[in-house]
């Protein structure tokens, strides 16, 4: 052990109550804040560092996260390792009875990494003062190829907490799920209009029921649609805006393969990679049949592998994320020793589409499912009432109790959305597989976090493997913390 490892081990001993020792001195994670300056000004925000300041980890395949996470924070901190399914539910706080850690304190983890893109953020809206990091672990077969690792936020000058009041118009705010502080606010009402058009919409949607009907009656209504509700100051890749971008140093020639996180709280983007053709080799860290393009959506919680071949004559090019149904996009420069970087316009010339499941509907998944019927198929209405109540099955969260499922079911969740916004969907330590886009059957990506649009329905596979409570819910958080959430409980 070096001395400098010993340090750091006396010193974790000496804040934390008792932990058993482990074969290996356990990699630090620090919880902590720091500033940083967005155009111009500066704001005070959160980072997950190791101990030498570099953000999250990126380990290879086969590695185990043998971490401590410190909290050094001003506020209980709740971790979730998105997209890590061979952690057990007792690894992660973001769980039914997980809690929160304390400032001061420290939690200990072991367990095997997840291979691919992931990611780890606060299980919180503190997500939305940047605190979250990429969480990797390089594949086996991942090749001589550059990894480019690029995190998308949204940014406030704004606290949480005030974005939150003015999307609830200050009625309420977090309802049932943990809000910025765990606050409960009075339940929304539930505007009698909008819940007879709510109804109305799900009738349609599932009148169809199994027989491949993708709720034609609601999709023939119009119907107004929505994104953005936030309102934000700017959009960071990498912590940058356009005005000062990362300019990340290539080889002429050579392969590039951008790791995207989007880390973003209530945003959802799409990734331009200009003149470059990309390969998308992966969604959500898990391998997908590739597939060439230059625009790709990418929704709050989801990643994209993308391969891009740098040209031999060089040059620079930017890999754009554009803001869906906007024109504000972020991004990064890829460029080669000597090449000229242009400055960037920080809107584009045109305004960006709603995202979708085009992508989704093209994609085959290297290793899907085993062809097999689905054990259950389960409705999952999401709902949408007055004062800013986001709903599953009517219910917000902590109203329904969680959805039982024995351990080795093979279950099938149908989105449904009758409300007017997308709602980029994700299980917690699992990966499901999309297996129908409005009423037609497919054999698509392995995900954990889906795009549900605006009146489309969209039905997701999953095998339980393992038992515990894990967290179904909404990745726009502000939709999360103000409902739109559930569990399902495997045993
Ligand atoms: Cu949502």
């Amino acid at each position: 052990m070096k001395r400098r490892d010993f340090l750091i081990g006396t010193a974790l001993a000496s804040a934390a109550p008792f932990f058993p020792a482990f074969a290996q001195t356990p990699r630090r994670l620090i919880a902590a804040k720091r500033q940083i300056v967005v155009r111009g000004r500066s704001a005070s925000v959160y980072s997950l560092t190791d101990a030498n300041g570099k953000p999250g980890i990126f380990a290879n395949e086969g590695e185990r996260f043998t971490v401590a996470v410190e909290n050094r924070i001003d506020d209980g901190l709740i971790l979730h390792w998105h997209g890590q399914t061979k952690a057990d539910a007792t690894q992660d706080r973001a769980r039914p009875d997980g809690g929160a850690l304390q400032p001061g304190g420290v939690d200990r983890h072991d367990f095997e990494l997840t291979p691919g893109s992931h990611w780890m953020h606060a299980h919180t809206l503190h997500e939305q003062l940047l605190l979250a990091a990429p969480m990797i672990a390089r594949e086996k077969d991942a090749g001589d190829v550059q990894d480019v690792v690029v995190m998308l936020h949204d940014f406030s000058f704004k606290s949480p907490d005030e974005i939150l009041m003015g999307l609830t118009g200050g009625t309420g705010g977090a309802h049932g799920g943990h809000g910025a502080h765990g606050a409960h606010g009075a339940a929304g009402g539930n505007a009698p209009g909008m819940m007879a058009r709510l109804r109305g919409m799900m009738g349609g949607m599932m009148g169809g029921g199994h027989a491949g009907h993708g709720g034609g009656a609601a999709m023939s209504m119009p119907m107004a649609v929505h994104a953005n509700d936030v309102t934000y100051d700017a959009f960071l890749a990498n912590d940058r805006t356009l005005d000062d971008p990362e300019i990340v140093r290539v080889e002429r020639g050579g392969r590039v393969r951008l790791r995207i996180v989007n880390g973003g709280t209530a945003t959802a983007f799409f990734i331009d990679t200009g003149a470059l053709t990309a390969s998308c080799i992966a969604v959500d860290g898990t391998p997908c049949l590739p597939h060439s393009g230059t625009r790709f959506p990418i929704a709050q919680g989801q990643r994209l592998d993308l391969l891009i071949e740098i040209p031999a004559g060089g040059g620079a090019f930017p890999i754009f994320a554009q803001v869906e149904a906007a024109k504000m996009r972020t991004g990064i420069v890829l460029a080669t020793s000597g090449a000229a970087i242009a400055k960037l316009d920080g809107e584009a010339a045109a305004t960006a589409t709603h995202t979708d499941l085009s992508l989704d509907a093209v994609l085959r998944a290297r290793d899907p499912l085993t062809e097999r019927k689905a054990d259950r198929v389960l409705p999952m209405v999401l709902g949408e009432g007055a004062n800013y109540r986001w709903t599953i099955n009517d219910r917000i969260h902590g109203e329904a109790a969680p959805i039982p499922v024995k351990r080795g079911e093979r279950i099938e969740f149908r989105f449904m959305n009758p409300t007017t916004m997308m709602h980029p969907m994700h299980l917690h330590g699992h990966h499901f597989q999309v297996v129908e886009i409005a009423g037609k059957r497919l054999s698509g990506p392995m995900r954990d976090t889906v795009i549900v649009p605006p009146h489309v329905s969209v039905a997701v596979a999953v095998e339980f493997d393992k038992p515990g409570d894990w967290y179904m819910h909404c990745h726009h958080l502000y939709h999360m913390a103000t409902g739109m959430m559930t569990a399902v409980s495997v045993s």
